[in-house]
């Protein structure tokens, strides 16, 4: 369908910037997906990469199609970074987090040089909110942490998968808070840093340096 040939566009474009030798964060959801098999097809054909995950099927993905994964505990930087995003901003402000994996997602993020992320046409906002802000939480604070949200004025729901408390990769939960639309993400993202037990939210500020949006056939890039 056409988002589907949006993030394969936005995907087959990212890669373009992947050279012999680089580390490569990878991320996480749909998008990022076809970014893996599109960078498996080229290792396949001889490109030189070692990789870092953002979660276990990322991982798993990647290594199915020959891709040498690193320990992301042993990086102290990353080349090039490919993720989605769930919104936005031509601030290069993004939501992430909708594929439950931010924590990992925010630490390639921090550690890239070069971080990309693909979208189709679908995740560009005016003003970041729409999508609520998913929170990662070391479940003995879940109570305080969900508390404190309410204080700030993110109405917390914990996110569920088939009926049963979703767990992330790293054994936490997540809180799904619903700010409304965010005037000053900057300083959301201050005020939520501040929260023990909160590891990680889904406000990614000046951590981005490109994202590559594919609007139908044609490919919209936003640059820091
Ligand atoms: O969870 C994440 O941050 C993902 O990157 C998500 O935001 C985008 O997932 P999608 O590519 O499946 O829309």
């Amino acid at each position: 369908n056409q988002q589907d040939a949006e993030k394969l566009l936005a995907a087959k474009e990212a890669i373009k910037f992947v050279k012999d030798g680089d580390v490569v964060g990878l991320g996480t959801g749909t998008t990022t997906t076809f970014a893996i098999k599109e960078l498996g097809k080229k290792v396949a054909a001889g490109l030189k990469i070692t990789a870092a995950s953002s979660s276990v099927r990322s991982e798993e993905l990647a290594k199915s199609l020959g891709i040498q994964i690193l320990d992301l505990g042993t990086l102290s930087s990353i080349d090039i970074s490919i993720d989605g995003a769930d919104e936005f901003t031509d601030t290069l402000n993004l939501i992430k987090g909708g594929g439950g994996a931010l924590f990992r997602e925010k630490i390639i993020a921090s550690l890239s040089k070069n971080s990309i992320i693909i979208t189709d046409a679908s995740k560009q906002v005016e003003k970041l909110g729409a999508f609520t802000v998913p929170v990662e939480v070391f479940p003995l604070a879940l109570r305080y942490v969900a508390d404190q949200l309410i204080k700030l004025g993110g109405k917390g729901i914990l996110r569920k998968k088939e009926g049963e408390v979703l767990i992330t990769d790293n054994g936490n939960y997540i809180i799904d808070a619903d700010f409304g639309l965010i005037d000053d993400p900057e300083k959301l993202a201050t005020d939520l840093n501040q929260i023990t037990g909160l590891l990680a939210h889904g406000l990614f500020i000046g951590l981005t340096s490109k994202v590559i949006m594919a609007k139908g056939s044609e490919i919209v890039s936003f640059d820091k």
